[in-house]
Order: structure tokens, then sequence, then C-alpha cells
């Protein structure tokens, strides 16, 4: 709570460094430390209600759904069929509340480790939990790594929607994460990983690249735009087993129907195309 100070909270991060964001605070809703981590739920004046875990901003009501709707459907949509998806955290319940969506996924399973995570967005944030009561769904309070050791070859689909690498959540971005998720994965299957901004640490960037790179063999890096994220930018690495896998252009595209009767507030199949195209300073750097 040493982050809130005159009205505001301040994302202040070694992982930023330099450089802060802040929000105007109106009330602080929720804060108690889980077994796993600080978790904080307040309602700003601009921005909605946000969930704060460790200090770092996971989600503002105001822009949450570029990021929940970009992880989800570029995997999702370059896929011939996603039947059955495995989501790896997300224990705010958005990335299952856009998931459900997709016409073709018939099963969800979802692992998140954090069960007061989930208790607390329940509670405050119903607008992303109400991803948990989808029918296609199945939540595992448990560890992902744990999960996945269990479980060969049996999805379509892997989103992991998980914190920065700082604490736990390095793990989720080294070599033998990837191997593993590419265990889990069916034939032709599809990931897609949170991949941190490449304004923010390139190289970490490029590193978690070469990671995924060593089990998948088509890789490529997207970005979206997440106003409330440091750099109002974040990445995302996603990764095909099979080489003529073209990962930039969607095989499923939503209509201007569907995209209004499902509510898609960002993601659409220019935006997909879109999402790939670097800078040249990065694209030279991780070979897009
Ligand atoms: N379901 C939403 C959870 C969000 N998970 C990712 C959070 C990343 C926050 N920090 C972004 C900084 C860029 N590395």
């Amino acid at each position: 709570m040493e982050q809130i100070k005159s009205g505001y909270f301040s994302e202040k991060n070694d992982l930023w460094p330099g450089q802060f964001f802040s929000l105007e605070v109106e009330k602080v809703l929720h804060n108690e430390k889980s077994d796993y981590q600080d978790i904080l739920v307040v309602q700003t004046k601009h921005h909605g209600k946000a969930l704060i875990l460790d200090g770092i901003i996971q989600c503002t009501e105001r822009d949450e759904f570029a990021y929940q709707e970009m992880i989800s459907f570029l995997p999702l949509c370059a896929h011939k069929k996603p039947t059955k998806v495995l989501i790896v955290g997300g224990g705010d319940g958005g990335v299952a509340r856009e998931v459900s969506k997709h016409p073709k996924v018939e099963e969800i399973v979802q692992v998140e480790i954090d069960q007061k995570v989930i208790d607390v967005s329940k509670k405050y944030i119903p607008s992303m939990a109400v991803g948990f009561a989808s029918p296609k769904l199945t939540l595992n309070v448990c560890d992902g790594f744990e999960y996945m050791r269990n479980h060969k070859e049996e999805f379509d689909v892997i989103i992991t929607d998980s914190s920065d690498p700082i604490g736990p959540a390095v793990n989720l971005f080294t070599e033998s994460y990837f191997a593993l998720l590419k265990e889990a994965l069916r034939p032709n299957g599809i990931i897609c990983s949170q991949a941190s901004s490449f304004w923010l640490d390139l190289e970490h960037v490029k590193e978690t690249m070469r990671n995924c790179k060593q089990h998948f063999d088509t890789v490529k890096f997207a970005i979206a735009n997440v106003p409330s994220y440091p750099t109002g930018q974040i990445g995302f690495i996603v990764g095909a087993l099979g080489e003529s896998v073209s990962l930039t252009t969607p095989l499923y595209k939503f209509t201007d129907n569907d995209i209004e009767r499902l509510k898609l507030r960002y993601y659409n199949s220019e935006i997909h195309r879109a999402a790939f195209v670097l800078p040249n300073f990065a694209r030279n750097v991780l070979r897009n």
C-alpha cells in the first residue's frame, strides 16, 4: 500500500526503471496477502476497478479487453480446429471470458494457482470473472507445471496469462516451460504467452523467443496497445508445432455481426495481421 500516495497508485518497479504509470484512486476495495502474492483491488477515478498483484497492474476495467482478446484470439483464430484449450494463470477470468466466445472451442481447462485471486475477482470485478461461469470451463486451482506434467498431448491451444517475469512467474519464460507446453499439445497445436514489451527489455523478449524456438517450429511476436501497462504496449509470443503454419493470417474470421454480438472491442482480422508487424529495431533483433 506504500505505492498509494496523495490519492494515486504508482506502479514503481525495477522492471521499468526511471518511469512509472499512476492511477487516481477513489477507494481501496480490498488488500490482502495470499500464500503467493499481495492482492490489491482499487476503485480508480477514471479506469474503473483495477487488479494489482505484488504492486503491478494486471488489469483495469477501462482497457483489459485489449489484452484478454488478443492473447486469446491470436492463437485461437490461427488454429484450424481449436477444440480443447488450456489457460495457465488468468485468475481474473478475463481470458476464460474471451476464449469461451470462440465458436470452435468446446472445452476449456484453466489452471490457476491462487484461489484468492479468483475469489477477489469474482467479488469485485464480475465484468472479468464472468468467464468462470462459462459452461465450457473446468477450473483447477493448482500449479500449471504440475498439471501439464500429467496431461500430455491433450490441448489444441495453450494460453499462458501470467504476471511479469519476477518471482515465481520467471519460470513461465524458460526453455523448460516451452518444452512442457509442447508436450501438452496435440499435433498442430499453438501456444500464446504474455511476453513483456520490446520497449522495456528487448533482450529479454529475444531470449524468451529463443527459448520458445527450441521447441516450436514457427514462432512470432505480436503486440497490443494496453494504455495501463508500462510503455502502453504488451507483447505476445505465439508458437506453433508445424513449419507451414501462418500465425499471422487468421483462419477463423469473425464477421461484423459476430464482433457486435460477442462484444469484441479490440480484436478483428485486420488487427490480427497488423499485430505481427514490428518496427525495424525490434524486427531485426527478433527476426520476426
Ligand atoms: N488477465 C489479465 C492478467 C494480465 N497478465 C499480464 C500482466 C502484465 C502486467 N505488466 C505488464 C508489463 C509489461 N511487461
